[in-house]
């Protein structure tokens, strides 16, 4: 049988839900002062008293986020952490750094989608295949296969089955073999990307 193999790849983005998340400042702290949010997300400060404000430490012109100068009384300051911020952001009160009043928001970046030319399709035997990831990606990959070509522009679904899940747990390279194959295939690979 002269086999057919094409590979799909897709990659789901599912809508995420933004998240708020408050951090309170009352006497000289943040609270909580360390926080993990993921890209997207909002971080609200809440002030109801003192003379306070929230400054990205890095300071200068590039600083990433300001609530303004400090303040009495009270306010709330909203900041989205949206693309491409990720990562540990360092943050103070401009009057009260010296006696510890600091806090850090750590940002989860979600991971990268699998690049269609990183995968390729091998056929080893008559009834088994091996995708071969070339992955600077890592997650989870579910691998669907379908006989029928006419279904190509509308994986997976109806006519599809699921042939194997795949973990890429590290970044480099993975492979998987899946067997017990007839028929003429298509591949789709599907990534959940939704953070
Ligand atoms: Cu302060």
């Amino acid at each position: 049988m002269n086999r057919v193999g094409i590979l799909l790849v897709l990659c789901l983005m599912g809508v995420s839900q933004a998240t708020v998340h408050t951090v309170n400042i009352s006497g000289l702290t943040f609270s909580p002062a360390n926080i993990t949010i993921q890209q997207g997300d909002t971080v609200r400060w809440v002030k109801t008293a003192g003379v306070h404000n929230v400054r990205e430490s890095g300071g200068g012109a590039d600083t990433v986020f300001y609530s303004g100068a400090p303040t009495g009384g009270a306010f709330t300051y909203n900041f989205a952490f949206n693309a491409p911020l990720s990562g540990v952001f360092n943050y103070r009160c401009d009057v009260h750094f010296g006696s510890g009043m600091v806090g850090t928001v750590t940002v989860n970046a979600p991971p990268p989608c699998l690049d269609p030319t990183d995968l390729t399709i091998i056929w080893e035997a008559e009834d088994q295949v091996r995708l071969y990831w070339q992955a600077p990606q890592v997650g989870h990959f579910d691998i669907y296969s379908t006989p029928d070509p006419t279904l190509a522009t509308t994986p997976p679904g109806p006519g599809w089955t699921l042939a194997a899940g795949v973990d890429v747990a590290a970044i480099g390279q993975a492979t998987t073999l899946i067997t017990g194959l007839s028929g003429e295939l298509l591949f789709v690979a599907i990534q959940d990307c939704t953070p």
